[in-house]
């Protein structure tokens, strides 16, 4: 079932990757680059995107526009890799992501910049608080987070029923897990998809729940809901302020409910969609199967 990247289709995703990270920027004057841009998509509503309905819907729209920007902007020609986590839980750090010939760099940079592999020195530039940062890439890996990867924590959440049992589980343990377990720029709520590590986590955690949607695929092609709010104590854990109008007004729910009919934003990376367009990972939009 699984398939490995090759050496050359590894060296062909970084350097598309690069690409974007040198590509230059074409929605907002601030952007230095292409991967500004990107990363802005993700950070201008991490008030609204996470401890939501949309929460997975939204990552698996994200992870296409960042597929369909690196074929159409950086002639990429392969799929979007994602990295099985759960195969590493037991040796993080000697994990294949992390190697600094085919891979994204040495994990463990105790809070300084990478400084190893394709993305050494990697200049940032948005935060929470403004596009117009200089900080590099860092790294900070913890296994006892990254246990949340394990097939037993996977495996509680695809045996939930709903989808508003799921994507609640799916964000605790497999979601934290990457995130926490690569820690560093990852570990930042908000700008994390500045380590180029976010798209294979998020595939993969997008795998996990087609795994689950598989699992029933009569009602879960449209089993949404969650919350479009998230709750007063997530805004206030992370520093987030109560999602404005620009977020609120367009999305599409006439109750704090999400439904197939939420639109996901994607500020002008590609075109809007809703959650309904998105459901099904073989229709037209999405188009992929998990190999
Ligand atoms: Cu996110």
């Amino acid at each position: 079932m699984r398939q490995n990247l090759s050496d050359d289709e590894k060296a062909a995703y970084i350097d598309a990757e690069l690409c974007l990270m040198n590509a230059p920027a074409q929605l907002f004057d601030w952007a230095e680059n292409r991967w500004d841009e990107l990363v802005y998509g993700h950070v201008v509503q991490s008030n609204f995107i996470h401890n939501v309905g949309q929460f997975l819907p939204w990552h698996r729209l994200y992870m296409r526009a960042h597929e369909y920007l690196l074929q159409t902007e950086c002639g990429y020609t392969g799929a979007q890799p994602y990295w099985e986590e759960a195969l590493d839980v037991d040796n993080l750090t000697a994990s294949v992501v992390f190697d600094p010939d085919s891979g994204f760099g040495t994990a463990g940079t105790n809070g300084s910049c990478v400084s190893d592999g394709p993305f050494t020195q990697l200049e940032l530039h948005i935060t929470q608080y403004t596009n117009y940062a200089n900080y590099c890439l860092t790294r900070e890996t913890n296994t006892d987070i990254f246990q949340g990867a394990t097939l037993d924590n996977i495996a509680e959440c695809t045996n939930t029923t709903t989808y508003d049992e799921a994507y609640d589980c799916f964000q605790q343990n497999p979601h934290t897990a990457g995130h926490g377990g690569v820690g560093g720029t990852m570990l930042d709520v908000v700008a994390s998809p500045s380590d180029p590590l976010f798209f294979l986590h998020h595939t993969n955690l997008d795998r996990l729940w087609w795994t689950w949607q598989l699992n029933n695929l009569t009602y879960r092609l449209t089993d949404m809901g969650g919350r479009n709010i998230p709750t007063d104590s997530y805004l206030a854990q992370n520093n987030f302020t109560y999602p404005g109008p620009e977020l609120l007004d367009y999305d599409g729910d006439s109750a704090n409910v999400t439904t197939l009919n939420h639109t996901l934003w994607m500020v002008g990376l590609i075109a809007n969609a809703t959650v309904g367009d998105v459901m099904d990972l073989r229709g037209d939009l999405i188009c992929a199967e998990y190999v």
